[in-house]
């Protein structure tokens, strides 16, 4: 057995940035494996614990909106979404995936600020468990993409010259 660190090397990018998780309680397996690996990678990027604040809401249709308030009331560096949509036998899953995903682009367009997508829509249990993992995990990608973008839009935004 390998004892080799899985993912991305730790780094200090995120000592300065604070984040708000909003996260879906639907398919707790999922959504719960989903929030630890945001939290571990945002921890191995130097996020201090302090700086991130985590909201729940009962299911993926309500993140956009949750979203929205936490931004009006607190302005965090990035916002990450995170949840589990799982097709069933009935057109809900095509109404809440096609609802989450256009209001969590709307708001990113709208506030400013990174808002990244990690909800998971798949056909079967298997396929979430399988994008959040130990090894390959939707949270943690979003987390480091949170970083990524939240430095590009500092950076951006600093007078040049
Ligand atoms: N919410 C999810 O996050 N994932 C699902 O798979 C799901 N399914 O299958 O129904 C789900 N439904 C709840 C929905 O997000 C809302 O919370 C509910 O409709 C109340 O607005």
């Amino acid at each position: 057995m390998t004892t080799g660190q899985v993912g991305p090397a730790a780094g200090t990018d995120g000592v300065a940035l604070k984040i708000g998780i909003i996260a879906s309680r639907f398919n707790p397996e999922i959504t719960e494996s989903l929030l630890s690996g945001s939290l571990r990678t945002l921890s191995e990027q130097g996020v201090r614990r302090d700086a991130i604040w985590v909201f729940r809401t009962p299911g993926a249709f309500e993140i956009p909106g949750l979203a929205k308030q936490v931004w009006r009331r607190h302005h965090f560096d990035a916002l990450i979404c995170l949840g589990a949509v799982i097709r069933g036998e009935t057109p809900h899953f095509h109404y809440i995936c096609t609802e989450v995903s256009r209001g969590i682009g709307q708001l990113s367009l709208e506030l400013g600020v990174p808002v990244l997508f990690g909800i998971l829509t798949t056909d079967s249990l298997a396929q979430a468990q399988a994008r959040s993992g130990e090894k390959v995990n939707k949270g943690a990608e979003a987390a480091m993409a949170a970083i990524e973008m939240a430095r590009t839009y500092q950076k951006i935004s600093l007078p040049s010259g």
